[in-house]
């Protein structure tokens, strides 16, 4: 739900990491499940709890941190995100995506959004990397019911781009250069915490989704509404259920995600600069 003192909240908390943190950002990634790390790369960086920050979902989810951490890399001013906050940790889908208001407010203009997802098309395989070209809305729900504020972006968001073409050609350029192995999907987000049942699995895959997770759709639709232009990576940290034969646990899930770290990191060193140039 949209609140109408959104807004204010958004310029308040952003408010308070400028006084904490003399560097505009222009680009954010957000770090989902294992993938954290990438944050120690920047340079000069404060970080700040998302605790601390006002009107700030808090992440509890396990393998995130929980911290905005904004400083330089290589050349451009960057936020990152490492976690976020997930609608089934009892935050509305606004609130989760709040944090993208903030960002906006700061001067941020594109989002990395990057999470741990189940791979569904039976091509990927555990630790595959997947840009992702469009999604499927399966939560139940919308960060924009409510009331609009025109200030934020109009009524009725136009979604046919929601992931922009050009970043992720950047994506999958720099990827082919560098000899990293990469595929495109659709992004099926459903909304936890239990992991999907193989019958939900099999409906998703004939709905024509590759990937499932519990997250980044609502961020993406709050990006959107803004004009904040969005690339999303998924990382295959699983194969979904029923279609290896196994149970799946989030140990795997942080397992997967912390042995593609190296890998990962090399792709955004390549990809953020030429985005931010874009
Ligand atoms: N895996 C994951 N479903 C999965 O199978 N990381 C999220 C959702």
């Amino acid at each position: 739900m949209l609140k109408p003192e959104a807004f204010l909240q958004a310029e308040y908390a952003a408010r308070f990491i400028g006084s904490k943190c003399p560097v505009r950002p222009n680009v954010a990634v957000v770090l989902g499940s294992g993938l954290g790390d990438f944050a120690n790369e920047l340079a000069q960086p404060s970080t700040i709890p998302f605790g601390e920050i006002p009107h700030f979902p808090v992440s509890t989810a396990i393998g995130h941190a929980g911290n905005l951490v904004i400083g330089n890399f290589v050349g451009l001013s960057l936020a990152v995100m490492q976690g976020r906050a997930h609608f089934y940790e009892g935050n509305t889908f606004a609130q989760a995506a709040f944090p993208m208001r903030v960002l906006h407010q700061l001067g941020v203009k594109a989002v990395v959004l990057t999470n741990a997802a189940g791979g569904i098309n039976p091509q990927y395989g555990r630790g595959a990397l997947v840009m992702v070209r469009d999604h499927i809305n399966m939560m139940g729900g919308s960060p924009l019911i409510g009331p609009n504020d025109d200030r934020f972006g109009p009524r009725f968001p136009d979604m046919t781009y929601a992931y922009d073409r050009e970043y992720r050609k950047i994506a999958e350029a720099e990827a082919k250069r560098l000899d990293i192995p990469y595929y495109e999907g659709i992004y099926a987000a459903m909304h936890g915490p239990s992991y999907e049942t193989p019958a939900e699995i099999q409906m998703l895959a004939r709905m024509g989704a590759d990937l499932v997770g519990m997250s980044t759709v609502p961020e993406v639709i709050v990006a959107r509404h803004m004009d904040v232009r969005v690339l999303a990576i998924s990382c295959v940290t699983n194969m979904a259920a029923g279609l290896s034969g196994e149970a799946i646990n989030h140990e795997e899930v942080l397992e997967t995600g912390r042995r593609v770290k190296d890998t990962f990191l090399a792709l955004l060193r390549a990809v953020l600069p030429k985005i931010a140039a874009s």
